[in-house]
């Protein structure tokens, strides 16, 4: 009678392993373990009923479903292992990437710095080589900044050459104006930084004069060395040292030329020796000169406008165009393209965004 009670575990577990071992992913797997341990599972069901069963039946039933139920609980998981394992090489077939592929092109490799910003970076990892810190100002400025500091007395004709933007006058007369040069960020470092002082300050500069070597608006960099013994032997070596780094060429010859200029005395232009074959310059070598910046002792007036005293400390100070000079380092003939904003044109002159220039790098390379 108790015979019909007892489950036939031997079977069961036959049929429990058979589904397990058939279950042919792991979502199948899964819905074999509910039917077989799940809460209403058929091993779960037996276990309920061992109450009812004889002690003698429970003695040997009792045993014999714990048996089953380890079996198939260790034969789930090694069907999971098996599963997990042949869905992970599917899958590492199907991902497979086929690293010989071109590299798709991204905004990275579409995208161009401009050569204005190309040469700034450029000439700022020269100085800094040289230990300049570089300084930065506004755009706008007070005449106070632009000029009376720089040393051209109110009415002196070296501010008409200057072709001024000025602002509409404020109340009190005074006009604000677009600065001309990058000279008052000199001034505003002279006031805030006791010497030794070491700066060169890039930005934009604006005078209202338009035609092919001309632009209203157009970028400088000037440079200023203040401390107690700096010489016009220490300006030639620092220019010589840049005009050998940026134009990346082993030797340049120099020449100083007499000229005027309000904020420095003396004041001297130079030029660089160089070759010219057709629109094509060469640094360096030939019998042709070109003039790249203007430079000179900083004048006693312009060091007492930056609070410095001229009895103890002395300064000297260069400018020069950097639309100038990278037009000459490579090769733009024309100065008004630089701010028509064509993509094709910076496309062919511009430069990729992560070939940062760096002197161990090569500045261009
Ligand atoms: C301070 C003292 C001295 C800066 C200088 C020049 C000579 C110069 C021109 C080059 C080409 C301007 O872009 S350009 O037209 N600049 O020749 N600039 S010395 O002298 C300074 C500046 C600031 C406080």
């Amino acid at each position: 009678m108790t015979d019909t009670l007892a489950p036939d575990t031997d079977a069961l577990k036959r049929d429990l392993i058979d589904r397990i071992s058939a279950a042919a992913d792991e979502a199948a797997l899964e819905e074999a373990r509910v039917f077989a341990l799940g809460k209403k599972g058929v091993v779960t069901e037996q276990m309920k009923r061992l109450g009812g069963l004889s002690d003698a039946e429970r003695r040997t039933v009792g045993p014999a479903l714990n048996g089953l139920k380890n079996d198939v609980a260790a034969a789930i998981e090694a069907r999971r292992a098996v599963l997990a394992e042949a869905a992970l090489t599917e899958r590492l077939a199907r991902e497979r990437l086929d690293l010989t592929l071109p590299v798709r092109p991204g905004p990275l490799s579409a995208g161009r710095i401009h050569p204005v910003s190309q040469v700034t970076e450029e000439l700022t990892a020269i100085f800094a080589d040289l230990g300049f810190a570089v300084a930065e100002g506004p755009d706008i400025e007070t005449d106070h900044y632009n000029f009376t500091s720089l040393n051209f007395p109110l009415g002196h004709p070296a501010r008409e050459m200057h072709d001024t933007f000025f602002f509409n006058p404020k109340p009190d007369g005074s006009r604000m104006l677009l600065r001309t040069h990058t000279s008052p960020v000199q001034i505003r470092t002279m006031e805030t930084t006791q010497p030794p002082i070491r700066v060169i300050c890039p930005g934009r500069t604006y005078r209202n004069d338009s035609d092919q070597t001309h632009t209203p608006m157009f970028h400088q960099v000037e440079g200023l060395v203040v401390d107690e013994t700096a010489t016009i032997g220490h300006l030639k070596w620092v220019l010589e040292e840049f005009c050998k780094a940026f134009f990346e060429v082993p030797k340049v010859e120099m020449r100083f030329r007499p000229s005027f200029f309000p904020f420095t005395e003396p004041s001297m232009e130079v030029d660089i020796r160089c070759k010219r074959s057709g629109s094509e310059i060469r640094i360096g070598e030939g019998e042709d000169w070109l003039e790249i910046l203007g430079c000179g002792m900083v004048h006693p007036n312009v060091l007492r406008a930056g609070g410095i005293d001229p009895d103890k400390y002395q300064g000297f100070a260069w400018g020069m165009g950097i639309d100038r000079i990278a037009m000459l380092k490579y090769g733009m003939p024309d100065l008004r393209a630089f701010f028509d904003a064509d993509a094709r044109w910076l496309a062919h002159y511009g430069f990729r965004p992560l070939d940062l220039p760096t002197l161990f790098g090569g500045l261009s390379a």
